[in-house]
């Protein structure tokens, strides 16, 4: 597949999208699950999360999840997240990290690799929000407060002006709480690129009301593993809301 941006671009003016995020070494049963996943109407997968992934899980992972002809996106950890059989990348800077590695480092080592796999690189800005989880402590975010809506205007619109396609603002895998709803109002008004929004969402009223605020992306993870089931009506709330 490719146009993956312009994909994105075009669906998401139309309505709020639903991405599935998949972690590689957490493979259970998922040639089923990407098919149900199908079914119940989630847009895309995004692959990775971790910073130890092994590039045959990797491979393999993206492989199963290609079947689906749905389009596969990596969520690169670190720079070993790469693999040529996906269709795009989200080639990422961690704005609010206080160690360059995550703001220009691990990109200017994978990108001759990314060049070189012929994946669609597309540029993103990513702001870790508290409590931040694993990628706030990983990536040494200097984590946003929960109630600093305009301090995550400013890195929003920061990663816009910098020529960012899409934006990401980030709870943290297994979060509490999701973005507050507020967070995602203010920064949604005050850009213009994909807003995508992620960490803690779990249930469909999580769901419905990040979409509500202005989600143009909502990304879950932990619920493919933890409770499948509510996945449906996650998505159901995200379908039904309209523009
Ligand atoms: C993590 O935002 C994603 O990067 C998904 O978070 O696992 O909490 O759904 P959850």
């Amino acid at each position: 597949m490719s146009g993956i941006l312009n994909w994105i671009n075009r669906e998401t003016k139309k309505g709020t999208l639903h991405f599935t995020l998949i972690d590689p070494e957490k493979p259970d049963n998922l040639k089923q699950k990407a098919k149900e996943l199908k079914l119940m109407g989630s847009d895309a997968f995004l692959v990775g999360g971790s910073t130890n992934i092994r590039k045959n899980v990797l491979d393999k992972t993206v492989k199963i999840l290609k079947k689906t002809s749905m389009p596969v996106i990596l969520y690169p950890g670190d720079i070993n997240g790469v693999t040529k059989y996906a269709d795009a990348i989200l080639f990422m800077s961690l704005m609010n990290s206080k160690n360059p590695y995550w703001i220009t480092g691990a990109q200017a080592k994978s990108s001759i690799s990314v060049k070189q796999s012929k994946l669609e690189p597309l540029s993103m800005g990513y702001i870790i929000v508290e409590p931040g989880g694993a990628a706030g402590r990983v990536g040494e975010a200097e984590l946003i407060k929960r109630t600093d809506s305009k301090k995550a205007i400013g890195y929003a619109l920061a990663a816009q002006y910098m020529g960012m396609s899409l934006v990401y603002l980030e709870a943290g895998s297994g979060a509490a709480t999701p973005i507050p709803v507020n967070m995602v109002k203010k920064v949604k008004k005050a850009v213009s690129i994909p807003l995508i929004v992620g960490g803690g969402i779990r249930d469909a009223a999580a769901a419905k009301a990040a979409t509500k605020a202005g989600a143009d992306i909502i990304v879950t993870g932990n619920v493919t593993e933890d409770n499948f089931d509510a996945i449906k009506g996650i998505i159901t709330a995200i379908k039904n809301v309209k523009r």
